[in-house]
């Protein structure tokens, strides 16, 4: 039996708070949501020098496996559960082990290119884009690089400079289009509780009432 499925894609530049307002949403709607971050379908990068791995530009399209991200997305939609990668940012690697992700109520896809691939669009009932300024996403950025990830400030600068910016430019600002809702900052509570209430009206109407409201389930995360 498929579930039928109300899919949320959030999009945004580095640090523009899509983690917290995929956080708020799944900690109100606080049912089987299932967040996917876009991150962990990074093409596998196993085979190459970790010199190598740190040199790829992570923030151009062509650092993703669209095919497998449309695959799995298609297949919760459609009831199958899917083993879902995982990613190691330290190590700019995929790692051995998977996650198995059943198909759930509320899907939340986060992350910078969510609204950016044709197919990924299609299949989403709600396009989110979250717009904050680019010297808060900086600083946020460099938080949590340098404190949570043991990067070096240098580094980060100059990958912020090199690639990250100009390819939010070029490929993750242009998306804002795609967008049928942009949230200024990510902590916008009024914007955040519009979003909550969008998906309750979604989950009241439709063929999404069938299923139980167990307000005690666990909210699950597939991150690292
Ligand atoms: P968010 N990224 C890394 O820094 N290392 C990796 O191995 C893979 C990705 C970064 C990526 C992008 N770019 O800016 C960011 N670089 O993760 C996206 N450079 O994650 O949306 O959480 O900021
Ligand atoms: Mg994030």
């Amino acid at each position: 039996m498929s579930i039928p499925s109300f899919v949320i894609g959030i999009a945004g530049g580095t640090g523009a708070g899509k983690t917290t307002v995929a956080h708020d949403v799944a900690e109100a709607v606080g049912e089987p949501l299932t967040r996917i971050p876009l991150d962990n379908y990074y093409e596998d990068l196993s085979h190459l020098e970790y010199e190598d791995r740190s040199t790829v530009n992570y923030d151009h399209p062509s650092a993703f496996e669209w095919e497998l991200l449309r695959e799995q997305l298609d297949a919760l939609l459609t009831g199958q559960s899917i083993e879902m990668p995982q990613y190691d940012f330290e190590r700019h690697v995929r790692t051995d082990e998977h996650v198995t992700v059943d198909p759930s109520e509320v899907i939340v896809l986060e992350g910078i290119l969510s609204l950016y691939d044709e197919e990924i669009l299609e299949m989403l009932d709600l396009r989110v884009y979250v717009m904050t300024d680019a010297d808060v996403r900086i600083l946020r950025r460099i938080e949590r690089d340098v404190v949570d990830r043991g990067r070096e400030l240098a580094g980060v600068i100059e990958q912020y400079l090199e690639t990250v910016k100009p390819m939010h430019e070029r490929f993750v600002a242009p998306t804002k289009k795609n967008a049928d809702v942009i949230i200024p900052e990510g902590s916008n509570r009024i914007a955040v509780d519009l979003l909550i209430d969008k998906i309750e009206a979604e989950r009241g109407s439709s063929d999404l009432e069938e299923f139980d409201s167990d307000p005690d389930s666990e909210l699950e995360e597939f991150d690292s």
